[in-house]
Formats: structure tokens, sequence, C-alpha cells
């Protein structure tokens, strides 16, 4: 709690509360921020919901219809929250900041940082920026991929990746998930000058700028922050990377390269190397499951830890499931979930199919819906139904896909056999490629470097994929097919590059998070090791996230995670969740080149 020097009004009131006489009442300037803030609230939330309806008809069902209604409502909600009156206001409480409580501070930030996404002291830049993002939103969620010129959907060729042991398929495959960027480059270079624009209208450097802010932190920092991460996770990744290149190497019978060809790998950008490791692979056993029953699941892990049902009109106005075969409807196929109206209506957009991919994908989701619903309540205004920050958000989700792969729960819900003798090692292992150390070095080494130099230090878009790549070789080690010329932009074949700019080391935010909030979980409240534990039915485990996220964003993220933890943000957590891979890796990797330099 935010402590003002008392003024005359707080020097009154507080004799009169020691006569028990009366409450604290508020100085005029904290007052005249109520007031201002009652208004802005209420605008901000009807073109919230205004604004987020459209754009889920629009991302659900891509139409020229919808992509009018959808610019519309977006220049509609900057109308507001883009304000030059609500601007100047928020910046003249600020100058009072001292004599104003915290919740009011934090919203009046809030407000500005809304601002700064369509500034209507430049009318005719937002109107510029809201047709382009609309524009890339529509040539995005309608592109259609081609494998030997027939269509292909994002499913299929995720499919492919698990599957085929055919270089030559494989690397067609890749190419082909590829083909996406130079439709999307055009728009991308627009938005990247508009996005900029618009954050620099309210005096922020650049739009990564603009969106570290959200952290409190400046750009610096922030770089700083993940290059430390990769540092302290170096050691193990290069273990694992070594490992993983003999593996591959001998599956495709291929020789060892110093670098992994980015088409021997499962997921299209490297992000996440799955399937690598037989003895932990549980994907036979979504073989017999439908997708219903993977996100009826995912809410039930939700549900035993104490949090009530999702909303009736969840399961009325989600879209859940992948477009039938046939049906000419184009759809985003990236999973998100959506606050519609800043209340009670939670929808996921996803293409669930059976596998463990789409079930850790439902898990992560229904994080963000759960975190949607804790902060729904009249102490948390709408201005501030946010995760403690970004990561936060992401963290939940990641933290409870974590615990439903641990062998102890899949068997207590019967996903695996109760006889079921696990291989701890290669569960570990596999726990450590697909969703935690390759995922570092990606998140917070390629995405996070690109998205910065293209937006702080303008990258010239001569230079997108040479810089992209150089990114993917030195950090995460993995190297392309071929050549990837200027005609390509392979960044851009990444959803959020495109709808959710500048965000993406938040994924790397979360996974550290994630590792903090499990290893407090297993060792303080359910008294169990990290690497296996149980949190089905437990109560205590839901009452303490449920502490976290009912606060939203009324207070530091430092504090929320000081306060739950006892720590700082950092890798201590992780790094000793996987400890026991280290020896084994280095044993295994005994005699091997290590690295690629
Ligand atoms: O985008 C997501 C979620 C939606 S917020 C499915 N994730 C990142 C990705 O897919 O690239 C989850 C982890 C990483
Ligand atoms: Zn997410």
């Amino acid at each position: 709690m935010h402590h003002p020097p008392l003024s005359l009004t707080k020097t009154v009131s507080l004799l009169l509360v020691s006569a028990g006489l009366a409450l604290a009442a508020p100085s005029p300037i904290q007052e005249r921020a109520d007031r201002f803030l009652a208004l802005a609230n209420a605008g901000y939330k009807g073109l919230y919901r205004v604004n987020s309806e459209a754009q889920w008809a629009a991302v659900t069902d891509v139409t020229p219809a919808h992509d009018a209604a959808s610019e519309t409502a977006g220049q509609a909600a900057a109308a507001f929250n883009g304000n030059p009156a609500l601007i100047n206001e928020a910046r003249d409480l600020l100058t009072h900041r001292a004599e104003l409580t915290e919740l009011a501070v934090r919203q009046l930030n809030q407000l500005l940082l809304n601002a700064a996404e369509g500034p209507m002291t430049n009318p005719s830049l937002v109107a510029a920026r809201v047709e382009a993002e609309t524009k890339q939103a529509s040539v995005l969620n309608s592109f259609e991929f081609k494998l030997d010129g027939k269509p292909i959907t994002a499913n299929q060729i995720d499919d492919k990746l698990d599957n085929s042991t055919d270089l030559n398929e494989r690397r067609r495959v890749w190419e082909a998930s590829k083909e996406s960027g130079p439709a999307l480059k055009p728009g991308l270079m627009k938005l990247r000058d508009l996005r900029n624009g618009c954050a620099q209208e309210l005096g922020h450097h650049d739009y990564f700028a603009l969106q570290v802010a959200a952290y409190g932190m400046k750009t610096e920092e922030m770089v700083k922050l993940h290059d430390d991460f990769l540092a302290q996770l170096r050691p193990l990744y290069l273990q694992l990377h070594t490992w993983t290149k003999y593996k591959l190497a001998e599956k495709f019978h291929q020789p060892v390269p110093k670098r992994i060809p980015a088409h021997w790998i499962n997921n299209r950008w490297s992000q996440e190397w799955g399937g690598l490791v037989e003895a932990a692979n549980i994907d036979d056993r979504f073989k017999d499951r439908t997708p219903e029953w993977i996100i009826k699941t995912a809410e039930q892990f939700y549900t035993g830890l104490g949090f009530g049902p999702l909303p009736p009109s969840f399961w009325a106005k989600s879209d859940l499931y992948p477009v039938k075969p046939g049906d000419p409807r184009k759809k985003n196929t990236h999973a998100s979930c959506w606050h519609i109206d800043l209340e009670n209506d939670i929808r996921s957009l996803q293409s669930i199919e059976s596998n463990s991919r789409w079930f850790y994908t439902a898990h992560h989701e229904l994080g963000h819906g759960y975190y949607f619903m804790a902060y729904t309540r009249p102490e948390v205004p709408p201005l501030l139904r946010t995760g403690a920050n970004p990561g936060y958000h992401e963290g939940i989700g990641e933290l409870i896909a974590l615990a439903s792969s641990q062998v102890p729960y899949l068997q207590s819900r019967g996903i695996l056999p109760a006889d079921f003798k696990a291989d701890a090692t290669a569960f570990l292992l596999d726990d450590a490629l697909s969703r935690s150390l390759p995922f570092m070095f990606w998140s917070s080494g390629t995405m996070m470097h690109w998205e910065a130099d293209v937006y702080s230090k303008n990258l010239p878009a001569d230079q997108w994929n040479a810089r992209w790549w150089q990114y993917v070789r030195d950090l995460q080690g993995v190297e392309p097919p071929s050549p990837r010329s200027e005609e390509w932009c392979d960044a851009a074949t990444k959803t959020h590059i495109n709808d959710n700019p500048c965000y993406y080391y938040s994924y790397a935010v979360a996974t550290v998070l994630k590792f903090q909030l499990h290893d407090h979980i297993a060792r303080k409240i359910l008294h169990q090791p990290p690497q296996a534990c149980n949190y089905a039915d437990n109560k205590e485990v839901g009452a303490f996230l449920k502490r976290i996220m009912e606060k939203g964003g009324t207070e530091d993220w430092r504090k929320v995670l000081k306060d739950a933890t006892g720590e700082e943000l950092s890798t201590r957590a992780m790094v000793e969740y996987f400890k026991p891979l280290q020896s084994w890796l280095e044993a295994q990797n005994k005699g091997r080149q290590i690295g690629w330099d």
C-alpha cells in the first residue's frame, strides 16, 4: 500500500477516525481521480466488449464483412482509449501521484499504456494502424498452406513433422510452412512503422519499449534479464543440444551435424523439441480420447483445485475444434483465450485434436480463462483486469500444463495405468526438451532479439531474414535446410510476430516463473519431489494460485512473486529441477563435441 504524505484533509479525517467517527475522507485530488477513473473504466470496458466481439468474429470466420466490422470497432475503441482529453487528465493526475492511492496510480499508468496503442493526438496514424492490423490479421488467418500444390492445414503440417521419418518429405513440409512469410512481410513492414509511430506519439522510444513498460522496465533491462536467463541455462542447453543432434543423426541415418537442421525437428520453428524420447512418449494414450475429452479434462484440473466450472457461455460460444474438411470457413489456427466483456464472457479459440500437443495447449488456454475469472471482481477495476505482468498470464497455464504432464498425475487420472513403470530420466529429459530449455533459447533468444532489433533499432527490412537466421544459428544452434534469402520472411510465419508484437519474451518469463511456482507448490504445499508430483484435487494448491490471480494488475509483479514464494524472478528453480539431468547428459555425451562454434 502506498503511503502519501499527510495532507490537511487527511489530518482532519485521521482525527475523526481516531475518534471512531468516520473513515478517512478522500483528498480532493483523489476524488477527482476517482471520478475520472469511474468514467474511464466504464468507457474502456464497454468498448473492449464491442471490439472483442468484432475481432472474435473476424478471427473465427475470415470474411470481408467481418474484417470491416473489426476495423470499425478498432477505430471506435481507439477513439475513446486514445482520446487526448483522457491522456491529458491522466497525465495531470499523475503529477500528483504522491497524493493518490496505488490503485489509482496503477490505473492511470495502464490507461496511458492503452492510449499509446492508438493515440488520437494523431488520428490519421491511428486510422492507418487499425486498418493495417486488420488487414494483416486477415492475411494471417486466411492463409492457405500448400504441399505439392494441395492445401494442407497447420495441424496436418504439425502431424507430418511429428511423424515423418523421410527427410525429403520433412523438408518439403517445412518449406511449405514458410510460404506465409512473403505474404505477410509487406504488411509487417508497414506495421513496424505504424506501431512505432503510435508508441512515439506518447513519448516511448518505440513499440518494443511500450510493451516492456507494462513490466515497469526499460528495453535494456528486459534484454539483460533474458540474456542472463540464457547465460544461466547455457551449460544444460549445450548438453541437450549435443544429445539431440546425435539422436537425430542416428534417427535419420545422417552424419552428425554441427548445428541441427531445422527440418529434423518436430516443431516448425524449433521452439520445442518434442518426440525425441520414446520412453516418455505418451501420444498413444490420447489416440482413443476425443477432443471434447481433452478440454473437459483440462477444466477438471482447475475444478479439482477448487476453482468453479467454466461459465456455460464458454461452451456455447467457444470455437474449440478444427474446421471440418470441406467447410470453406477460414479461422486462425493458433490457440487463444478471450475475456470478451471483462466479465463472464470467456471464450477460447483452438483446433483441438487428440494428441499430447493439444492436451497441453488446452491446459494452457484454460489458465488464461481461470485467470480472467479470478480477477473479475469489484475490487479489480476493468483497467487492471490483466495479469500481474503478461508473463504471469502465460505462466499459470504453463504451470498447469507442466503439472498435467507428470506421471503421478497422469496415473491418478487413468491416462497412464496405475502400474506404469516410468523411466524418470526419460520423462525429465522430455520435459527439458519439449517444454523448457530449447523454448528459452527461442523465446528469450531468437524471438526477443529479433523483435528488439526490428522495433527499437529499426533493422532495415532487407536484413530481416538474415538477422533471423543469425539468431537461430547463434542462439538456438539450429540451421535452415538451405540458405534462406530475403525473398523469405521466416519470422512472419510465427503468429505472434504479426498479431501480438513485442510480447513473446513474456513466454520466457512464464517459463521461468512456472518453475518457481511449481517448486514452491511441490516442496512447500505438496511435500513431493518437483520432478514427479500430483496436484490433483489439492485445494491448498488452488488457494495458493487464486491468491496470485485474483489480484490481477493491482500490485507490482515483483511484490506478487515475493509474497507468494519469497523469491525474486530467477532461474534457480528451473536449474534445480533439471539438476539430475546434467550429469546424465554429460555421461551420454562423453567424447562428443559440445556446442556448435
Ligand atoms: O501461443 C501460445 C499459446 C497461446 S497464448 C498457445 N504459446 C506459445 C506458442 O505457441 O508459441 C504457448 C507457449 C508458447
Ligand atoms: Zn497463452
